[in-house]
């Protein structure tokens, strides 16, 4: 068996660093999870990537082209599904170690998950070499506190993990970032009470009151599905980054089918071995 966390979510809520964060934390506590870029636009991350999708393609190689002469989000999804077409080399590239625990630290464009099939694709064909996935979706959680942007977040969550249909965690990144009053918010968003919130957005816009059944429907079907939950992440508390990789790696049984390794250890030898010692 083989283990990868799909690291996904809007552009700039945190993916690249949290792969960074992440495979330090491992790094750290003797475990190794590589990482592979799959943003075909990324021009920086801390990282060192374990394989490169701008080896593959590059957004420039779909923007520059005298034929194809995408824009950036035309071209992005152009390179994304180059890649399905050639998934080949990245089976290549992945090899075939058993094991293995990879994380995936994909693209910023949200309808890459919402609705176009080129993430689903990709999970299938990840799981059909093997791979137990988990779907880890980034939301920042400076745009968080504030219940109407929480029922946004919510929805795209709700939507990405109804689209891939593979287990699936949610976090709030830039913790640290937070002031210390909407830090005592945070609770209300972890494990997301729609009615109290919307309860909120009652005093608002013209806006809110035009669209209050919407809102509350919305509200309802996040309940309904009683699906989204988030978890913090604050990159300097090396605890909390422990403990959310405990859960991500329970929910794929990572280290559940290693076999038990007995330790074969001689005994030392001892130059008095035969020397009688006296008792009494
Ligand atoms: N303080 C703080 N800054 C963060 C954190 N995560 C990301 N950042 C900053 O936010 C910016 C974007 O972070 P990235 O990790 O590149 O975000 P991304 O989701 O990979 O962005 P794209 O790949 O462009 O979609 C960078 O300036 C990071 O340094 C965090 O947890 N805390
Ligand atoms: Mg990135």
């Amino acid at each position: 068996m083989r283990y990868a966390q799909l690291v996904m979510g809007p552009a700039g809520c945190g993916k690249s660093t949290y792969c960074t964060t992440v495979a330090e934390h491992a790094a750290n506590e003797g475990q190794t999870i590589r990482v592979v870029n799959l943003d075909p636009a990324a021009d920086f991350f801390k990282y060192n990537p374990s394989i490169d999708i701008r080896e593959l393609i590059h957004l420039d190689d779909a923007m520059e082209d005298e034929d194809l002469k995408f824009g950036p989000n035309g071209g992005l999804v152009f390179c994304m599904e180059f890649l399905l077409q050639n998934m080949e080399w990245l089976e290549e590239q992945l090899g075939e170690a058993d094991d293995d625990y990879i994380m995936f630290d994909c693209p910023g464009q949200i309808e890459l998950y919402t609705h176009m099939t080129v993430m689903k694709q990709l999970t299938d064909t990840l799981q059909n070499w093997n791979f137990r996935v988990c779907g880890v979706f980034l939301i920042d959680s400076q745009f968080m506190v504030d219940s109407a942007k929480f029922l946004s977040g919510a929805m795209a969550a709700l939507s990405v993990m109804v689209n891939l249909e593979i287990p699936h965690i949610n976090i709030l990144s830039k913790v640290d970032l937070l002031s210390k009053s909407a830090k005592k918010q945070l609770d209300r968003y972890l494990e997301p009470d729609p009615h109290d919130l919307i309860g909120d957005l009652e005093s608002g816009s013209r806006w809110n009151e035009k669209y209050w059944s919407l809102t509350e429907a919305l509200g309802r079907l996040i309940e309904d599905y009683s699906l989204v939950k988030f978890y913090p992440l604050d990159i300097n508390d090396e605890e909390n980054i422990g403990d959310l990789l405990l859960t991500i790696n329970n929910i794929i049984q990572f280290g559940e089918d290693a076999d038990v390794k007995i330790r074969d250890f001689e005994e030392p030898e001892d130059e008095d071995n035969d020397e009688q010692i006296p008792c009494g």
